[in-house]
């Protein structure tokens, strides 16, 4: 199943919400993995109860700063989890940049690939377009140690148009079909509090990709810095306004945490639509 195929991703369709699931234990022990793969089991089914359209299982933290985890270990962490909820048929999101584990994660059931690598890794490209799903390619400056020391663009959005554009033509050139890419400026990946507001500002200037726009903001830094207080609940709540303005602003896929609050933001904008002024990319 590619992305042309998740029900409601089609033209003209409204927003869609991908729930994160990390599954990222501390424990090593069999016993300690084994609970933290119920967990993000239990979690995952909750989201999509929720209103989840997909859930983004990763096993590899992103942040900056992050360790690099062994391919084998982020398999033993995702694996269950995908498998569990594919079973149930919930759409998954693998969220990697390692082709060993897209293909892992696609046998067991995954019918996307969030890579903040945007495929740039060898044999990515290769990869998935043998594997025929749908992938998410996102920008980043950098890599997760190193990217906010000191992010610098001439030009944020027409750097990242500019990056994301040359993705899409590598995608093509390897045999993958225009319907399987989602395109994601990745905020906060190698960007400073500016950088982010900017490409707020700026976000309908990735239409002209003419591929599905997702974007990462919740809970992220610079939304704690906006919201202007320590709770995770005005940081959620914060978090699914900016989930809404970009929507408004041509966003199709939010990625968020707070699934419940976000799909009832985006539950309201819709039904609150004017006439004629549906997203229609
Ligand atoms: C993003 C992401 C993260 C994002 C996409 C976090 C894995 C950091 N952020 N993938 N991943 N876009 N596509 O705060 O913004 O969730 S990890």
């Amino acid at each position: 199943m590619g992305i042309a195929d998740v029900p409601g991703l089609l033209p003209g369709e409204g927003p869609l919400v991908m729930g994160i699931v990390n599954v990222t234990p501390d424990s090593f022990s069999d016993g300690g993995r084994y609970l933290k793969a119920v967990d993000a089991i239990a979690r995952g089914r909750e989201l999509a109860a929720q209103g989840a359209a997909f859930v983004d299982v990763g096993g590899e933290s992103t942040r900056p700063g992050a360790p690099a985890v062994a391919a084998q270990q982020e398999l033993s962490r995702v694996l269950p989890v995908i498998e569990a909820l594919a079973a149930e048929g919930i759409p998954v999101s693998i969220d990697t940049s390692k082709p060993a584990i897209m293909r892992a994660a696609v046998e067991a059931g995954a019918c996307l690939v969030n890579d903040v690598c945007a495929l740039t890794e060898p044999d990515a490209l290769e990869t998935i377009a043998d594997l025929g799903v749908g992938v998410c390619l996102m920008h980043m400056q950098g890599n997760p140690c190193t990217m906010q020391q000191a992010p610098t663009y001439d030009d944020v959005t027409g750097e990242i148009n500019a990056f994301l554009a040359s993705r899409i033509t590598a995608c093509l050139a390897a045999g993958i079909n225009r319907s399987k890419l989602l395109v994601d400026p990745g905020f906060g990946f190698g960007k400073t509090l500016e950088h982010n507001y900017t490409l707020m500002r700026e976000l309908p200037r990735f239409h002209d990709l003419g591929v599905p726009i997702l974007v990462g903001l919740s809970r992220k830094g610079f939304v704690r810095v906006l919201a202007q207080a320590e709770h995770e609940e005005s940081v959620a709540q914060l978090s699914a306004l900016l989930a809404v303005l970009a929507v408004e602003r041509g966003a199709r896929v939010v990625r968020v945490h707070d699934v419940e609050i976000t799909r009832r933001f985006l539950d309201t904008w819709v039904a609150l639509q004017l006439p004629n002024s549906g997203t229609s990319s």
